[in-house]
């Protein structure tokens, strides 16, 4: 391994500039071509673990760009950023923490120290208080002040105080406890309030208030706006007691708001806000599935960290799934990157790997603070298949744009319905095969097709993706998937240079909104110090609302 330890831009490397006459090589090869060339190119090109198997070759590579690939990861230093994140190093520089989520999932007995004091042990303390009062409200024990059991859990966070928490329970609705109703409250829009409640009983009715701050706008309105409509029917304040639990590391906000520390579950702050789905922030997922279930899917994370830290990089899936991302972001100029999961109950995987992918790999700055002079995260989008292949996958097909897809399927169907399954699986696999091979022109006029409709019906094809296929969406498999984009995430931010861990563009818009509301609510008229366009919406607003 040869580790360049002289800093300097990435573009400027040798094996950068490798990859660059590489991409000038090779651009114009064709998947056909690769795999005619190759008749075991698509067993090669597979990566298996117990758990999941990866093709990857439908992608526009060949050994030698994995091997380009790869010297660039060792050349950033990729297995010691690794380490350092495994190791509790302060890798969030910007916020001096480090980011230890892999310690969420850390076995009973493992000793991870931070700062000389082993944090695994801690986090068995929170986990084990979460089962015990998940354990009283799945069973009925836990009551309202009324006397009567708890049947609704509605969370109220949002970012990655929410986006975790719903994602993990609609994947996992098929192992919920079902007498149980689950809501998920997130944005300022009263609506998403309203609408959550509307056929709720405030009697049966339990709200995990989500923050790990504490003092996030959204979430503390949508808190007290809980606590109203609670102690409207309740009358009593010693109903919150009953009827809200925190989950936080700001203990004092949270007795602040009237909610007893007996009935907060902490966590730390070296856990980001969207590395916290398998932390108390799960609380809703742990009271949904139950215990075993979320120790399960701790189990899938806690494989996949160990795959990531000891696989060699050839061999290595979130390691190979990030180089193949940066090779089209940064030598394709590929734009964005698509992901359909062919399974119903991934519905929000998508919009979880969002937050995921882009606010951890949004950065134009380098960790030292210089402006980058290549493309950092890619725009992640997707939907479930097949409903996309209805909709968008006319552009993946035939549009202008290449967009790498990463289409993920399971081998069982948890809900088996005469032969849907096989029907939902032989979509996805054709998709890949449409999506890479195309049809040619000729074979479009083989098909007796007029002269003048013949553009219209050809497909070029050389479109790329990867293929997941796990055995059956269960709670390990879900943590094994967040793991591996988890750690894919990080492979490429260390491989930019950048911060994967802060979130500071999401600051600016936050604290003009706090200004403008005041502008928007004062009595009196306000002195706008605004743009034009600003200051003219503000005052159409007041006058018309
Ligand atoms: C995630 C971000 C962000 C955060 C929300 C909610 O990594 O930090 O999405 O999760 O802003 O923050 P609180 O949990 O503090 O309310």
């Amino acid at each position: 391994m040869t580790t360049d330890s002289n800093p300097r831009s990435l573009t400027q490397r040798p094996d950068w500039l490798a990859l660059q006459r590489h991409y000038q090589e090779i651009k114009d090869l064709h998947l056909r071509q690769l795999f005619a060339d190759d008749p075991t190119r698509g067993e090669r090109l597979t990566i298996e673990t117990p758990d999941i198997y990866l093709d990857y070759s439908k992608n526009r590579i060949t050994d030698e760009t994995l091997r380009l690939l790869i010297n660039l990861a060792n050349a950033c230093g990729l297995r010691e950023r690794i380490e350092a994140m495994f190791n509790g190093d302060t890798i969030n520089v910007t916020e001096q923490r480090a980011a230890l989520h892999t310690a969420l999932r850390a076995p009973r007995g493992e000793s991870i120290l931070l700062d000389g004091v082993n944090v695994v042990p801690d986090v068995h303390a929170v986990l084990d208080r979460m089962a015990f009062f998940s354990e009283k409200v799945r069973n009925g024990q836990w009551l309202g002040h009324t006397g009567k059991p708890i049947l609704n859990i509605v969370n109220i966070g949002i970012g990655g105080s929410d986006l975790g928490p719903v994602m993990a329970y609609e994947a996992l609705r098929h192992y919920s406890q079902r007498n149980l109703t689950l809501r998920f409250v997130s944005n300022v829009d009263g609506t998403d309030f309203v609408e959550a409640t509307r056929d709720l009983d405030p009697e049966q009715t339990l709200f995990i208030i989500c923050s790990k701050t504490f003092t996030t706008l959204e979430t503390l309105t949508n808190a007290r706006a809980a606590r109203d409509w609670c102690l409207q029917k309740l009358g009593d304040q010693h109903a919150v007691s009953r009827h809200f639990v925190a989950v936080s590391t700001n203990a004092n906000e949270v007795s602040k708001f009237g909610i007893d520390t007996d009935n907060m579950f902490g966590f730390w702050d070296w856990d980001g806000g969207r590395y916290s789905m398998d932390s108390a922030i799960g609380l809703s997922t742990m009271i949904a599935v139950g215990p075993d279930h979320f120790r399960a899917m701790l189990d899938g994370f806690h494989e996949m960290d160990e795959h990531f830290r000891h696989t060699p990089f050839e061999r290595n899936m979130p390691v190979i799934m990030a180089l193949l991302k940066l090779w089209y972001n940064n030598f394709f100029a590929g734009q964005s990157v698509a992901v359909f999961p062919y399974c119903q109950y991934l519905k929000r995987f998508p919009a979880y790997l969002q937050q995921l992918t882009m606010e951890s790999n949004g950065k134009h700055v380098t960790l030292e603070g210089a402006n980058v002079d290549y493309q950092t995260a890619p725009i992640y989008w997707g939907e479930p298949g097949t409903n996309g292949q209805h909709s968008f996958f006319q552009l993946l097909h035939q549009g202008t744009r290449l967009i790498p897809c990463d289409f993920i399927g399971f081998q069982q169907a948890l809900n088996p319905l005469g032969d849907q399954h096989d029907l939902l699986m032989a979509n996805c696999f054709a998709q890949t095969e449409a999506l890479a091979f195309g049809k040619t022109e000729s074979e479009v006029k083989a098909d007796g097709i007029s002269d003048w409709l013949v553009p219209h019906r050809t497909f070029e094809g050389n479109r790329p993706s990867n293929t997941l296929l796990l055995e059956q969406l269960t709670p390990k498999t879900l943590g094994l998937l967040v793991a591996l984009y988890e750690h894919s995430v990080y492979t490429q931010g260390s491989i930019w240079n950048i911060d994967s861990f802060d979130q500071w563009g999401v600051e600016l818009g936050k604290m003009l909104a706090k200004t403008t509301a005041e502008e928007l609510q004062a009595e009196a008229e306000p002195r706008l110090a605004h743009d034009s366009s600003t200051n003219a919406l503000i005052w159409r607003y007041r006058r018309l609302r």
